[in-house]
């Protein structure tokens, strides 16, 4: 038996356009890529804008879910997928954490860190953003954000400075 591939946790957002049929989109995309072998969703929520000024309730809501990418990807191949992903829905990189029709960020990649500029692993704010920890959990409540712990206490931690 060969072992199984590794597992990336991918975070989707969107805040413009058609966003679920978008993020419905994306999911296929990411399913149709050579060398990932199984993509599991999450249900979508429905989420306040956190801009650089903290959340906006006047900004257009996101939908946010995440996706478990079993691949044979490398990380950084990966990464250049998600970006082309993007790019096919009309992604413009205007200002950071502006509005976008599609956001795909890699958060883990089964237990590596690295510090490359390139690509941070784990993604530096996951641990800050409930948006990523909530439907992330919804599909594995054993889930471990590498090098800070369960997912489920990082949760717990954030809802209870709220
Ligand atoms: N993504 C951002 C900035 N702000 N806010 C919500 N609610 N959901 C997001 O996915 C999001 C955000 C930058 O990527
Ligand atoms: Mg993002
Ligand atoms: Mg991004």
């Amino acid at each position: 038996m060969t072992a199984e591939s590794p597992v990336a946790v991918v975070a989707l957002g969107s805040n413009l356009g058609d966003r679920a049929e978008t993020m419905k989109a994306a999911l296929h995309e990411l399913a149709a890529l050579p060398l990932v072998d199984d993509v599991r969703a999450s249900t979508a929520i429905e989420t306040v804008a956190v801009t650089v000024a903290g959340e906006d309730e006047d900004a257009p809501r996101y939908l946010n879910a995440v996706a478990l990418v079993r691949t044979r990807l490398a990380p950084t191949v990966l990464l250049r997928a998600l970006h082309a992903i993007e790019s096919r829905h009309g992604r413009m990189r205007r200002e950071r954490w502006g509005d976008r029709t599609l956001d795909l960020d890699l958060i883990a990649y089964a237990g590596v860190t690295s510090a490359d500029e390139r690509l941070t692993l784990p993604h530096p704010r996951a641990a800050e953003r409930e948006f990523v920890l909530a439907p992330w959990l919804e599909l594995d409540p054993q889930a471990e954000l590498p090098g800070a712990g369960r997912v489920s206490d990082l949760l717990d931690r954030l809802r209870s400075r709220r």
